[in-house]
């Protein structure tokens, strides 16, 4: 087993690396290949360039056909194509790290990759990474080794431009996460989410008081809540810095960055009518002062027991911060809750979060469940000492 990921440079399930943080291996370029690695008979090489609208087509229709199911296959992820472009052209993005397989004779895009360089704290270091997203491979090519094969040629890329380290997750279990998530849910159509399968109706109750448990007030609570704007940006990074210093790995975002993260350029996040994240900020009444700052993002998933039309439209819990000197616990409530109430607006059906950072603090007490879903996080040539985990990976009773 792992005979793929025992040869790479990330820590073995076996060892007890404890207490030495760092790289694992330093590269040396000599031995980097020059050339591209080969590839199966009657396949080719080839980029996906996130700026052509036929190329992202291309792409969601290779994801939408066969990226990320739930283990059952009822639901499939389908990323948008605006969503595509925005998440494949964050500052410092190259063609060349947006990494397509093509059938020679056909031209058809069977497999991807993408990377994305960025940086990250962990603990006091930062460091610069790729962040490695998108991986997937057509239903009819599985289990060929070409998974391996995309792995070692994008990091053979980045290893050329200088980038040593990489990022990302999986819902696969493979040596060794540095930290694991559940996924909680919190219905905001219950109904429908009953009526696609997502859902169940728990014993010792009704549809109606299913319903009446997740019911929201039709405005937002928090006084002087309003969407983000371009001059909320050097406020809302200075609140977000300040927050995520609490935690042992968080992302080290330029003001360019979260510009794009919270995509702004395009104004309040819409492009071609299809908006892709929301972000609200809280505007103190008095000082004027950005006290708290809360965003999601959309991702549709196709229910595949369903007619071909049929989705869920999930909003997803992106970055928040919270002023600190506030009672934490009762402000994110009031946030996230408001935050359940745009997104209840916005018509989304479910509501996702992951259990890590301070989401422990409202997750049961909004009515969040407990998914099936989980997330590992990983490093790649980095070993870090051991972060806080507080067995992440189980529900809240
Ligand atoms: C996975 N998700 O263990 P061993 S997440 C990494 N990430 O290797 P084959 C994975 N490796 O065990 P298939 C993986 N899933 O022998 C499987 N593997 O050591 C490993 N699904 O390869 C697996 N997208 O090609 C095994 O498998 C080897 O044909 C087997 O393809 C796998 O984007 C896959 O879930 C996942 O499209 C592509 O099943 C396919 O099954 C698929 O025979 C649906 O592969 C979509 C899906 C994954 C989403 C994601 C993050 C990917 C991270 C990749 C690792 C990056 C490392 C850093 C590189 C840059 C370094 C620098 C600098
Ligand atoms: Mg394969």
């Amino acid at each position: 087993t792992y005979k793929f990921w025992k040869t790479q440079p990330v820590p073995q399930f076996n060892e007890d690396g404890k207490g030495r943080g760092g790289p694992i291996k330093k590269v040396n370029l000599d031995e980097v290949p020059k050339e591209r690695y080969p590839l199966l008979d009657g396949f080719e090489w080839g980029t996906i360039d996130p700026e052509d609208k036929k190329e992202v087509g291309e792409l969601y229709e290779l994801l939408s056909n066969h990226y990320v199911e739930d283990d059952d296959s009822n639901f499939r992820l389908n990323y948008s194509p605006v969503f595509l472009k925005w998440a494949l052209t964050a500052p410092g993005w190259q063609k060349q790290w947006h990494i397509g397989v093509r059938a020679s004779a056909s031209q058809k895009l069977v497999a991807f990759i993408s990377g994305l360089p960025t940086n990250i704290n962990i603990h006091t270091q930062t460091i610069k990474v790729i962040e490695i997203n998108f991986l997937c491979i057509h239903k009819r090519l599985r289990s060929k080794r070409l998974a391996p094969l995309l792995i070692k040629e994008i990091t053979r890329r980045c290893y050329i431009q200088g980038i040593y380290q990489a990022i990302y997750t999986a819902a696969a279990v493979l040596p060794t996460p540095v930290a694991s998530c559940r996924y909680y849910h919190r219905a905001l159509d219950w109904l429908k989410l009953y009526d696609s399968g997502f859902s169940h109706l728990p014993a010792n109750t009704t549809k109606a008081r299913q319903v009446a448990k997740y019911h929201l007030p039709s405005t937002t609570q928090t006084p002087g809540l309003r969407l983000m704007q371009a001059g909320d940006l050097e406020a809302v990074r200075e609140l977000l810095e300040q927050y995520l210093q609490r935690f042992d790995i968080s992302p080290a975002f330029s003001i360019d960055e979260l510009r794009h993260w919270l995509f702004l350029e395009a104004g309040q996040g819409k492009e071609g009518g299809k908006q892709v994240v929301w972000a609200y900020v809280v505007e103190d009444l008095e000082t004027q002062k950005i006290t708290d700052f809360v965003s999601f993002y959309s991702i549709e998933s196709a229910v595949l027991s369903h007619s071909q039309s049929d989705v869920i439209r999930t909003a997803y819990l992106y970055y928040y911060a919270a002023h600190r000197t506030q009672n934490l616990q009762q402000r994110l409530q009031g946030l996230i809750n408001d935050a359940l109430i745009l997104a209840k607006k916005a018509r989304f059906d479910v509501f996702n979060a992951l259990r890590l950072q301070d989401n422990d603090l409202f997750l049961e007490k909004l009515h969040f469940g407990c998914g099936d879903g989980q997330l590992n996080y990983y490093l790649f040539n980095y070993r870090v000492e051991p972060v806080v985990i507080e067995d992440e990976s189980a529900c809240l009773d």
